[in-house]
């Protein structure tokens, strides 16, 4: 429980199984959709004549707006096209199982109605009402989960927090009186509105000036009205004492970590929003191969999408989700439900993962002549392509190895999977 950091019940005190509570269904969906989605998707990464490159939802911290020019956003944020049943369609067929998005962000504006700040899509944009609500229903339709990011800290627009100097007199506010005006009150906002088990969890982030005691002051909030809220390890609490559920290494793959819940989060271009310059699209295939390799070391990964201003999907990244889909209708066995595989580093020819007696292994690097070399003394009962399932496949240990004899050549581009069933113990 996280609203007792120092008790007897403290996160420091508990079990890895005690830990994993209420998060297996997290760890066996194993991919998820982020979307970064607000008015910054207007300006699309361009200010006064000028190109700014990296994250576009960084834009009024990159170009010092000032708030009362920032609003004019809003005011041309009009998503008519906004269809959540199609985002989630696209979420399902890719073959994800959650879906992540930012209830506010760093801009402060909120997606959603809010009492405790007018700086929000019904009152704010000629659109008028809320974003989130269909989303979840949408998502409840589709079996999806929901999740939402909340910038918890950063809120240049409310008197939150400021990376680095601050550029207009609505920043110069009391970081405690910020928090119990609009965060406190719009978290519980996200928490009471949508219904019992929604948001599935709560996604913080950089939590510059949130001490500890104004961390636990949060958390106090989360627990009063949905105990035991998963969330993620950006609050800013005491690492020792509560950590969050899952950690959230960014934009890279750590080595395995047994016992310890965690998510990579990656975009599909080089931006979180929507960026009209970025063009830096990472083909299908890489997508593939860092979603095997996150699942080969235990984690979760939560591909973003920036929609734009109107409410759609940039082409380039819904044909990466189709892709992506193709590939896990295939083999998405691999991946659902799996956990990370005996080898904690990448093999010449790619990585594993397992579940129960199925060992899965993620082929990105066609071995010389179709001779898989696996550092195993189990002798399978089966091997098979999944790709391919009609495919020989001849395995045998040689040398205290498990050798495995594949077609001479890759069968296509993408990670190839050959699926091994164990005997039962
Ligand atoms: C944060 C945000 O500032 C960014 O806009 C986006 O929402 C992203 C998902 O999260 O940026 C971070 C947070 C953490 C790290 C890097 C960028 N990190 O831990 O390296």
């Amino acid at each position: 429980v996280m609203s007792n950091p120092t008790g007897s019940d403290s996160y420091a005190n508990k079990t890895n199984v005690e830990r994993d509570a209420g998060v297996e269904w997290w760890r066996d969906a194993r991919f998820g959709m982020f979307i970064h989605w607000g008015v910054y998707a207007v300006p699309a990464g361009e200010y006064g004549g000028k190109v700014f490159t990296g994250a576009s939802e960084w834009l009024m911290h990159q170009a010092k707006i000032p708030a009362s020019e920032y609003r004019h956003f809003a005011e041309a944020f009009n998503p008519v096209a906004y269809d959540p049943e199609t985002w989630v369609r696209a979420a399902v067929d890719a073959g994800m199982k959650y879906l992540v998005i930012t209830a506010k962000h760093h801009d402060g504006f909120a997606l959603f109605p809010s009492k405790a700040s007018t700086w929000n899509v019904a009152e704010a944009t000629p659109y008028g009402r809320d974003l989130l609500g269909p989303l979840v229903d949408a998502c409840r339709r589709a079996g999806l989960r929901i999740g939402f990011y909340y910038s918890q800290a950063q809120d240049w627009f409310n008197g939150g927090s400021v990376f680095g100097e601050k550029w207009d007199p609505v920043q110069e506010n009391d970081f405690d009186a910020y928090l119990d005006r609009v965060a406190i009150p719009q978290i519980r906002e996200l928490l009471t509105t949508y219904g019992p088990d929604i948001p599935a969890v709560l996604w913080w982030d950089t939590p510059s000036d949130m001490t500890p005691d104004r961390a636990a002051r949060v958390d106090a909030a989360v627990q009063a009205v949905a105990p035991g809220m998963l969330q993620n390890d950006r609050l800013g609490l005491i690492r020792e004492q509560h950590p969050g559920h899952f950690d959230t290494p960014e934009q890279r793959i750590p080595a395995n970590r047994p016992g310890r819940a965690w998510e990579t989060c990656m975009t599909t271009n080089e931006s979180w929003g929507f960026c009209a310059s970025d063009n830096a699209w990472k083909p299908a295939a890489l997508l593939i191969r860092q979603l095997c390799e996150v699942v080969s070391q235990g984690g979760n990964y939560l591909l973003n999408i920036g929609p734009r201003a109107d409410g759609t999907f940039p082409e380039p990244s819904l044909a990466a989700l189709r892709e992506v889909g193709d590939w896990m209708r295939v083999n998405g066995e691999a991946v659902h439900g799996t956990s990370a595989g005996p080898f904690p580093y990448r093999l010449p020819w790619g990585f594993a993962s397992r579940r129960d007696r199925m060992m899965y292994l993620m082929i990105d690097e066609w071995p010389v002549g179709g001779l898989l070399e696996v550092p195993l003394l189990d002798l399978p009962e089966t091997a098979q392509l999944l790709s391919d399932p009609e495919a020989p496949v001849g395995f045998r240990i040689v040398d205290n190895v498990l050798r495995i004899t594949l077609p001479a050549s890759a069968p296509g581009a993408a990670v190839c999977v050959v699926a091994l069933r164990f005997a039962a113990e």
